[in-house]
C-alpha cells in the first residue's frame, strides 16, 4: 500500500514504520494516524512481524499534533467526533513495539512515543508536552502515562511549564529505557526489536500484556494474571523447544506459537 506521510518497511522479522512529514518536523495530522493506523493493522496481521519500530527523522521523532489542522477546532466539534479517539491504535498493538526517538519528541510525539512498549532515545532526543503554551493541555495520555513514568513532580514540572527534557534526564526519569548514539540509530534500534522478535512470539505477547495489566489494577489481582498467563505457557511448543534446548546446550528454535 502507498503512504503519503509514513514509510513502511520490514526487516526479517521487524516492521518498521517511519513517520515523514520532515517540512513539518513530522507533525501529526489525521493522514498520519490513518496510515499509522493501517501499517499497524496490517504488522499486526502477519504472521511473519514479531516486532514494530516506530522512528521519526533525525530532526524530529515528531513535533507534536499538526496545530495548523487543530487551531480551527471547535468543542462541539471534537466532542462529537471524539477527537483523539482514534490516534491510540498504537496502545492497542499487542505485539511488542519500540519508540525509537532522535530529536524533538513533544505533546502528541512524546504521547505517541509513550503508547509504545519502550523508548530508545538518540542522545538527541528531547522530550516535552508543551501544550500549556498554546493554550490547551495534553490530550493524548500524556497527563496519565507521563505522570505514571516519571512521577508527579517531574510529570508537573513538564507539563505546567512545557520545558524540554534531554535524553539523559529522561532516561534518569524513567521515561527511556536506553540511550544509543544518534550515529546509526536506526539499524540499532532494529536490531533491538530484532532481538525480541526472535523470541517466542506466544511468550513475548503474554510478558507484554502481563505488564500492561500493572498499569490497569490492584496488586494482587496483576499478579493473579500474571500467574495464569505463566501456567498457559506450559502449552506452548516454544517453552518445550526453550526449555529443551537450554538442557541440550543449543540455541533455541523457535516457532512462535
Ligand atoms: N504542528 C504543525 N507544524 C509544525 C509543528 C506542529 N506541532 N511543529 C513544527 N511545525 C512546522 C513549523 O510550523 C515549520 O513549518 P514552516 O516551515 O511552514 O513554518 C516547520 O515545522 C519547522 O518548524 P520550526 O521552524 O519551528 O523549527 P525549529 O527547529 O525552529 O523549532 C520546534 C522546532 C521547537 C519543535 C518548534 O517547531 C515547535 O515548538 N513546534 C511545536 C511544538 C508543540 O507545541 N507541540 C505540541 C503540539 S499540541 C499537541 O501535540 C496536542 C496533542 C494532542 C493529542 C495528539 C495525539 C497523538
Amino acid at each position: 500500500m502507498a503512504y503519503e506521510t509514513i514509510l513502511v518497511e520490514t526487516r526479517g522479522r521487524v516492521g518498521v514504520v517511519t513517520l515523514n512529514r520532515p517540512k513539518a518536523l513530522n507533525a501529526l495530522n489525521s493522514a498520519l494516524i490513518a496510515e499509522v493506523t493501517s501499517a499497524l493493522d496490517a504488522f499486526e496481521a502477519d504472521e511473519g512481524i514479531g516486532a514494530v519500530v516506530i522512528t521519526g527523522s533525525e530532526k524530529a521523532f515528531a513535533a507534536g499534533a499538526d496545530i495548523k489542522e487543530m487551531a480551527s477546532l471547535t468543542f462541539p466539534g471534537t466532542y462529537t467526533a471524539d477527537f483523539i479517539s482514534s490516534w491510540d491504535r498504537v496502545s492497542r498493538f499487542r505485539k511488542p513495539v519500540i519508540a525509537g526517538v532522535a530529536g524533538f519528541a513533544l505533546g502528541g510525539g512524546c504521547e505517541l512515543a509513550m503508547m509504545c512498549d519502550l523508548i530508545v532515545a538518540a542522545d538527541t532526543a528531547k522530550f516535552g508536552q508543551p501544550e500549556i503554551k498554546l493554550g490547551i493541555m495534553p490530550g493524548a495520555g500524556g497527563t496519565q502515562r507521563l505522570t505514571r513514568a516519571v512521577g508527579k513532580a517531574k510529570a508537573m514540572d513538564l507539563i505546567l511549564t512545557g520545558r524540554l527534557m534531554d535524553a539523559v534526564e529522561a532516561e534518569r526519569a524513567g521515561l527511556v529505557a536506553r540511550i544509543l548514539p544518534a550515529e546509526g540509530f536506526v539499524d540499532a534500534v532494529v536490531a533491538i526489536a530484532a532481538e525480541i522478535a526472535g523470541l517466542s512470539l506466544p511468550a513475548v505477547m503474554m510478558a507484554k500484556e502481563s505488564v500492561g495489566r500493572a498499569f490497569e489494577t490492584t496488586l494482587g489481582e496483576g499478579l493473579r494474571f500474571e500467574r495464569r498467563l505463566f501456567q498457559a505457557m506450559f502449552a506452548t511448543e516454544d517453552q518445550k523447544e526453550g526449555m529443551a534446548a537450554f538442557v541440550e546446550k543449543r540455541p533455541a528454535a523457535f516457532r512462535h506459537r
